[in-house]
């Protein structure tokens, strides 16, 4: 940090080019400031880069799932398919000439805090390292995919794959597939390719609740109007029927027995009643928990799709793979060409396996012990000037991940201006005050939806609801400016 006038110049190490990390380079781009963004695949884009999978779709409408100061005129659909949204990130990235700031192939495997000299010392898989005053972990949240412990996978003689790592050679058309794992990818695999396989497995170990969702083109007349009058695209974004819809979930999350979860539990259980007509299938497909305790799947067409005859829904256990198939517990067997994993992912990791240490040689991992967790999502007592966007404890659900990352780069920012001003070297937040934070989130988290008794990648590994546990104004409103009676800065 160099000093002029009282004022500090900061120099910032960004963790990963997703949308989080694109959008703290370009703060930090408007603002003149240092930085460099460390990547470590070829290109940007995180999880849209990651996820190639037949029917990906982001299940946020996508004039929401944009950045407020980069809205798109020329979305195509309600709900934007992932290689669009990738195009759309890619435009951004050069838009904002934050692309020549990106270091590519550059996987960060340790980050350490100098007691000393005060600033963080980046080290990269190459050896090279990189010294920083603050840094911002935007390495995601899902990008972990999680490999399930089935006896025999590997023998199994065809290809065998994550979704998120989509082998585009494995035969799909015509042939005979098992998906196993019914979260939004699984439901999403199954109406993109039930019309071109010869039959498809469904292996459900826990059927899913389903919200029914309208998916729209927009016309070209729109398109062209959008791109005439922003102001039309804001009305979307910002509608009753988005925003408000979003107020509704979240307090429906936290109010589990009001009217708000009671709408969407009979929106559900309308749409697989009245959808699917078989009456077999229909129980095989009701969950036995309640709704929205998993990430809701929102869809417009799988009831349809999974009544293709060449889907079949597998609900029983599996007993091991084998060379040729799939045994179930009770022997049937299930003869494959392909075996898709939608698995999900492991979400309790961020950051990790990059090791972190801070204050007093203490290591991420073992703060995290127990649980991931940070001061409101965005920081972390004894880690000074280290920055979490979309990090651990932060609102989760069936909103856009883009609104929550720039509130969150609204109060990082705040913080960081401490820095800027020369009031402070380095700020985190009061071991006290995170400890009384956690022990209110985890107190409200034991009473929302996600509690209410199911598995999810929501839970953390003590059963406990890993995320916001209140509603989505009362996040937007702790993001507006931080409590600095809750930090400790240091001179
Ligand atoms: P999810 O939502 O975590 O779903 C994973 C699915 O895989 C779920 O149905 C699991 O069943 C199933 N699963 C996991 N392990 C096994 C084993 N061992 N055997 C059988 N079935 C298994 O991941 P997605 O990728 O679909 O979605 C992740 C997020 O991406 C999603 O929420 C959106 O935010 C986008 P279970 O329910 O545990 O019984």
């Amino acid at each position: 940090m160099t000093a002029t006038n009282g004022k500090r110049s900061v120099k910032t190490a960004i963790i990963g080019a997703g949308m989080a990390g694109i959008l703290a380079a370009i703060k930090l781009r408007e603002r003149g400031e240092e930085f460099v963004v460390f990547e470590k695949a070829d290109r940007i884009g995180g999880t849209w880069r990651e996820n190639r999978y037949p029917g990906l779709t982001c299940d946020v409408p996508s004039h929401a799932y944009t950045y407020s100061f980069e809205p798109y005129p020329d979305w195509k659909a309600n709900f934007a398919g992932g290689p669009e949204i990738q195009s759309y990130f890619e435009m951004v990235t050069d838009k904002y000439g934050i692309r020549r700031n990106i270091r590519f192939g550059c996987e960060v495997t340790s980050v350490d805090w100098s007691e000393d000299s005060c600033l963080w010392t980046v080290t990269l898989a190459s050896g090279e390292t990189y010294v920083a005053d603050a840094v911002v972990a935007a390495s995601g949240v899902l990008h972990h995919p999680n490999i399930p412990q089935i006896e025999g996978l590997d023998s199994f003689e065809g290809p065998v794959f994550h979704t998120a790592r989509w082998d585009d050679d494995a035969p799909i058309d015509g042939a005979r597939v098992g998906l196993i794992g019914c979260g939004s990818t699984g439901i999403q695999i199954v109406t993109a390719i039930n019309k071109r396989v010869e039959r498809l497995v469904h292996f459900q170990r826990s059927p899913q609740w389903i919200l029914p969702v309208e998916q729209f083109e927009f016309t070209d007349e729109q398109r062209a109007a959008f791109r005439a009058d922003p102001k039309l695209i804001d009305a979307i974004r910002y509608s009753d029927e988005y925003i408000g819809a979003v107020l509704r979930f979240t307090k429906g999350i936290t109010e589990v027995d009001g009217p708000e979860m009671t709408a969407i539990e009979d929106l559900c259980r309308e749409n697989l009643e009245k959808s699917v007509r078989d009456p077999d299938l229909r129980e095989k497909l009701r969950p036995d928990y309640r709704a929205a305790c998993k990430r809701l799947i929102y869809s417009w067409c799988y009831y349809e799709e999974v009544q293709n005859p060449s889907v079949y829904v597998e609900t029983g256990g599996i007993e091991r793979v084998e060379p040729k198939g799939v045994r179930m517990k009770d022997g049937t067997f299930h003869e494959l060409d392909t075996l898709v994993l939608a698995t999900g992912f492991r979400a309790d990791r961020f950051i990790r396996p990059a090791g972190v240490t801070g204050q007093g040689g203490r290591t991420l991992d073992d703060f995290w012990a127990v649980r991931p967790s940070a001061y409101y999502a965005v920081a972390i007592p004894g880690f000074p000037n280290f920055f979490m966007l979309n990090g651990p404890t932060g609102p989760v659900g069936n909103f856009s991940l883009i609104d929550i990352a720039e509130r969150q780069w609204g109060y990082i920012d705040q913080l960081m201006d401490r820095l800027r001003n020369g009031e402070a070297r380095y700020i985190a937040p009061k071991a006290e005050a995170h400890a009384e934070y956690e022990e209110r989130r985890i107190a409200a988290a034991k009473t929302t939806i996600f509690g209410s008794g199911c598995s999810s990648w929501y839970l953390d590994a003590t059963g406990v609801p890993s995320s916001w546990p209140w509603g989505y104004q009362d996040f937007a409103d702790a993001m507006v400016a931080p409590k600095f009676e809750d930090y400790a800065l240091s001179a």
